[in-house]
């Protein structure tokens, strides 16, 4: 394997919204450079990039992959990241190695939420963005109004470098714009081409998107600029000069045009990105911060190592790998480098390059470049890998908080521990899913950015580690809590055989504001109660608020008020008065027009304005309370109050009501009183489940 240097390395995520084509573009530039000899398909699963059995079985991206091709001499290391929301996380990693953003945009269906989404990651990591619509080979592909929309999003410097002259089924020709040429592409998917210069009325098209271009060479770059203003024009040589500068700062966002279906327009793209794309000299210094906790930088020709390990993978035929791109010197096959984040020394085993499960060894990576290393001890997704003597940290990459849940339930006894030592390795592999074991609900709960990233989930867990478990949903918490006020005077007496027991507990209840729990007070006079029996009285109310009275569900806002009682010389003990105080605790809430809380929701729904109706008709089904409207760009923003229960699953039925266009967050808010007839289906499931014998909900 050849060593490259920096200026020589493109380092970039190909990102966008689902099903964009971002991985068959990525299998088009292979093809391209000749590292695979014909196109596999996403129809057959034989693409290099989407090679795990997820993505082969759901023909969608699940992984981000690193591939990596030569062009021009250039090495291009390409990370195809998948587009579903429920994975999108994976591209924040890759954007954060990146030294620029690939933009892939479906011409049938324009800008997605997951286009949103990447652009404004690339822009929060300071990347410049170059954009492609690709598939202009479907029928009705319009270039124009795509363009428009790609301008009414991100603003009007957005501008063609590349026009399709045939776009729609048989598109095979694209005007290049710097060059001023026609290309033609052939229809074999070889990405072969044949240039001719642009004539009649493509001439005066790319004579005047010239014009607009040289003014955006000349704003990036103050010579050019000079001789501009003195000669009214740039000649072809300076206008290329310029053109790498004005990417970077992006005084117009490029804008290219393929069909990675048949391999047209993709070589020309390469082209490009071998010229004038962003290289890591591009971005010389990152912010880090040092072994004091202050900031410093790392530069790209420092000669001590930095490396940012920015995905781990755990691969049957590979073992554990770890992606990592270095930012300063050299990573060496059996150096040590420490890991400043978790504190320890890692021996550099193997380095690998990928082109999805193809690895090729090599034996050091120079700074710019990225790679993977195998068997790392315990070097996770995040951590900074760097010479022990020279400790630094650089900035983490901040992943999205999961908000949707499931319940895993293991279906053979026994595997209780293989599952949980599973779920931790799967979550140092990807952070951005948890799990935790539910005391309240007696649940392994896991946590994800959407149903099909925990169905994912599920099958890992099952595939790498043998056990057996399903998702199902998981219980509600449900609260009980009281109307009105309460009393009971109850008596514990139990004098048959042995010792006997007696107590007596005079209580009140009365109901508090919301999420104010359960207070216990005792406000005895006299003598009646010894005060020794006031813990066993309140141990007892505990009991019974942590097993609910109505409906199984913890007692919450609630005031108790052990005034009175009465008790006996010898039979009175903690345990009589632990049982007095459970029972009349019971009583008293029952007197007291006893109710049943829900936990509510608060979402944030992100649609385009199209589905707004179907959205909103399928909320109110929800018992959903519309909380405010707004517009964002061509999106519109729903925040509701909706039911937890309600919600089980939302994000796909988000999904089929949108065409997959719409996403949304959703976070607990408050609890609210259930509707009667729910409530007394709870009441009823409750019944039946103790008079089968159970005690809980278990
Ligand atoms: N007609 C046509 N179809 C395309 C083109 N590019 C991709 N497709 C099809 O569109 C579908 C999605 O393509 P992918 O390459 O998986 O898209 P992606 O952006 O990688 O999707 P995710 O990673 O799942 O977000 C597949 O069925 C492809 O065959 C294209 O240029 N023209
Ligand atoms: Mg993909």
């Amino acid at each position: 394997m050849k060593e490259y240097q920096a200026a020589d390395i493109r380092n970039f995520a190909v990102v966008g919204h689902a099903s964009a084509g971002k991985t068959l573009l990525c299998e088009a530039m292979l093809a391209c450079a000749g590292v695979i000899n014909r196109m596999g398909s996403i129809a057959n699963g034989s693409t290099v990039s989407d090679y795990h059995v997820s993505e082969i079985n759901r023909q969608i991206s699940v992984q981000a992959s690193l591939l990596h091709l030569e062009w021009l001499g250039k090495k291009f290391n390409l990370i195809d990241c998948p587009g579903y929301a429920d994975f999108l996380s994976e591209g924040l990693g890759a954007l954060r190695v990146g030294d620029f953003a690939l933009i892939v945009v479906n011409a049938a269906h324009g800008v997605g939420v997951g286009t949103d989404a990447v652009w404004k990651t690339a822009t929060e990591d300071g990347i410049p963005k170059m954009i492609v619509i690709n598939g202009m080979d479907k029928e009705g592909a319009d270039f124009d109004n795509l363009l428009i929309e790609l301008r009414s999003h991100f603003g009007e410097r957005v501008f063609p470098l590349a026009m399709p002259v045939n776009p729609g089924p048989g598109f095979n020709q694209l005007l290049d714009v710097p060059r001023s040429e026609i290309i033609t592409y052939a229809t074999d998917k070889s990405g072969k081409f044949t240039e001719a210069p642009a004539t009649g009325e493509w001439a005066e098209r790319v004579k005047a998107a010239h014009e607009r271009l040289i003014e955006y060479i000349a704003e990036a770059d103050d010579t050019l600029m000079e001789k501009w203003m003195e000669k009214g024009s740039l000649t072809e040589a300076e206008l290329r000069g310029g053109l790498h500068a004005a990417l970077q700062k992006q005084s117009f966002i490029p804008v290219f045009c393929t069909s990675a279906e048949n391999n047209i327009g993709v070589a020309r793209l390469m082209d490009m990105i071998a010229k004038y794309g962003s290289s890591p000299v591009d971005r010389k210094t990152v912010p880090a911060l040092d072994a004091d906790g202050k900031e410093c930088e790392v530069t790209l020709n420092g000669s001590e190592t930095v490396c940012y390990v920015f995905k781990t993978m755990s691969e049957a035929q590979f073992g554990e790998l770890s992606f990592f791109r270095v930012y300063s010197g050299q990573v060496h096959f059996g150096s040590e480098l420490y890991n400043s984040d978790r504190r320890i020394t890692e021996k550099i085993g193997q380095i690998y390059t990928l082109n999805g499960k193809t690895r090729e060894s090599v034996t050091v990576v120079n700074a710019g470049d990225i790679a993977t290393v195998v068997k790392l001890k315990d070097t996770h997704t995040g951590n900074t890998l760097c010479n022990p003597k020279h400790p630094v940290t650089l900035p983490k990459v901040v992943y999205p908080k999961p908000c949707i849940h499931a319940a895993l339930k293991n279906t053979v006894k026994g595997e209780e521990e293989k599952i949980a030592s599973g779920l931790a390795a799967l979550h140092h592999e990807d952070p951005t899913f948890a799990h935790h074991v539910d005391g309240e609900l007696h649940q392994t709960i896991l946590s994800a950015q959407g149903e099909l990233h925990l169905d994912v989930i599920a099958d890992r867990l099952r595939r790498r580690f043998g056990v057996h478990v399903e998702l199902q949903e998981p219980r509600v918490k449900y609260r009980e809590t009281i109307r009105a006020k309460g009393d009971s005077k109850y008596r514990h007496k139990k004098q048959t055989g042995g010792a006997g027991q007696f107590a007596e507990v005079w209580l009140r209840v009365e109901p508090q504001p919301r999420d104010t729990g359960v207070e216990f007070k005792q406000t005895l006079v006299g003598q009646n109660v010894d005060r020794n029996f006031v813990p066993s009285v309140e141990k007892g109310v505990t009991k019974a608020c942590e097993e609910g009275i109505v409906g199984g569900y913890r007692v919450v806002d609630v005031k108790v008020e052990f005034y009175d009682g009465k008790m006996h010389p010898v039979d009175s003990k903690d345990i009589a008065f632990q049982i007095a105080g459970y029972f009349a605790f019971r009583e008293a809430f029952s007197a007291a027009r006893p109710c049943m809380l829900e936990p509510i929701h608060s979402i944030e729904i992100r649609i385009p304005e199209d589905c707004m109706g179907k959205v909103m008709g399928d909320l109110s089904s929800r018992r959903g309370k519309i909380q405010g409207m707004d517009v964002d760009g061509s999106f519109q923003v729903i925040k509701a109050h909706v039911p937890a229960k309600e919600l089980y699953r939302y994000s796909s039925t988000l999904r089929s009501l949108t065409g997959g266009r719409g996403v949304h967050l959703e976070d607990f808010s408050h609890y609210e009183e259930m509707p009667r007839e729910a409530e007394m289906k709870l009441v009823e499931e409750y019944k039946k489940h103790r008079a089968e014998g159970n005690s809980h909900h278990e």
